[in-house]
């Protein structure tokens, strides 16, 4: 079997609401879909979310990666040979979102192929996830009606809370105000996109004590070498490594030299196969892993649960499932459903997400 055609499209949704955060915004969802099709006429697919102030790619650049190096190294190849693929895209640094995309697509072939569930073929490990939902800036009273709205309709149970504005006591307000209309039962947990500094972290910490939070995601930059690393070291929650972890090796450095305790896992950038070495690593080390969300989709979210339900320690916490709640429609054929606050996982072969021809020709951008 061999890849015939690599196409990279790109297209825009709009967004119900927008989402702002500390590192930037996303108005509309600017991705690109991929779609490998083979000799057999097997089609993989997956969706790429470029995150200009995550990784530094942008729409055009994945397209232009896409239909440029990658597709030199795509076309012709077997889809089997996924090491051989990655091995020759890892020639060229960096694109990562782009890397992971072609990543899903391979399996979503291999699956296709074999007429087995990716899940299945990763580990099968439990058949859903719980979901945690990602509560974007707006006024506390809007935070708190966001999330016990997809409390009260989805059942979700865990909310990450974006922080990382100045002043802090704006955060510090909203955690509170968030832990006292949620209750003691639901699991909240803090993503700060580098938005502070330790100390300012430091600050909240002190001034959340009380509220019971599970995680803190990049609260400062880990580039802050010598008090990123203090930080890791007092706080009493674990400092979870997201976007200064984007793959393997950044992983290890990050965890081996002190600046995280605890590590995002994203198909997004890492697809399935970097995914599971970073999930093994994890393992080795003994830390938690949460499943993040790169703003994904329904398309991209259906890549996380397949991936997240695969294994044991990935389908431990919660997994970010949801932001595709914020977006006015999707490109999804056979939409996700959040029932008791749990996605369950696809049974089709593949990956198991179907496009919506519609959709994508009234979407799509070339
Ligand atoms: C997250 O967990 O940080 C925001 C920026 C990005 O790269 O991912 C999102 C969510
Ligand atoms: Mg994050």
């Amino acid at each position: 079997m061999k890849v015939e055609r690599v196409e990279a499209i790109p297209y825009r949704l709009p967004m119900r609401k927008p989402l702002f955060f500390a590192s930037g915004a996303v108005h509309n969802v600017d991705h690109v879909l991929i779609r490998l099709t083979t000799d057999d006429g097997i089609v993989g697919v997956a969706d790429i979310p470029p995150r200009p102030y995550t990784y530094g790619e942008t729409q055009a650049s994945v397209v232009a990666i896409l239909k440029g190096l990658f597709s030199e190294i795509l076309i012709e190849a077997d889809p089997f040979d996924r090491s051989r693929i990655h091995s020759q895209l890892n020639r060229t640094v960096g694109n990562q979102t782009a890397k992971g995309g072609v990543d899903i697509a391979l399996w979503d072939i291999i699956g296709k192929a074999v007429g087995q569930p990716v899940h299945r073929l990763l580990g099968g490990y439990t058949s859903s996830l719980r979901v945690s939902h990602m509560v974007g800036f707006a006024s506390d009273a809007e935070m708190v009606a966001e999330a016990q709205h997809h409390r009260d309709v989805h059942g979700i149970q865990t909310f990450k809370i974006k922080v990382g504005r100045q002043p802090i006591s704006l955060d510090i307000d909203a955690c509170h105000a968030l832990r006292q209309a949620l209750g003691p039962d639901v699991e909240l947990y803090l993503d700060a996109n580098r938005g502070w500094t330790a100390a300012q972290a430091t600050q909240v910490l002190s001034a959340t004590r009380d509220l019971n939070l599970t995680f803190f995601e990049e609260p400062n930059d880990a580039a802050e070498y010598l008090t990123r690393r203090q930080l890791v070291e007092r706080s009493p929650i674990p400092i979870v490594a997201d976007e200064s972890a984007p793959n393997l090796g950044d992983a290890a450095r990050e965890i081996s030299t002190g600046g995280a305790n605890a590590l995002s896992i994203k198909t997004a950038r890492t697809g399935f196969t970097e995914s599971q070495q970073i999930l093994a690593f994890a393992e080795a080390m003994g830390l938690e892993v949460l499943m993040g969300n790169q703003i994904d989709t329904q398309l991209g979210s259906t890549a996380t649960v397949v991936f997240g339900a695969a294994f044991k320690r990935s389908s431990q916490h919660a997994a970010e499932l949801s932001n595709f709640l914020d977006m006015a429609d999707d490109l999804i054929a056979n939409p996700l459903v959040i029932r008791d606050g749990s996605i369950a996982v696809p049974t089709a072969p593949g990956v198991g997400m179907d496009v919506d021809a519609n959709k994508l020709s009234h979407y799509r951008l070339d």
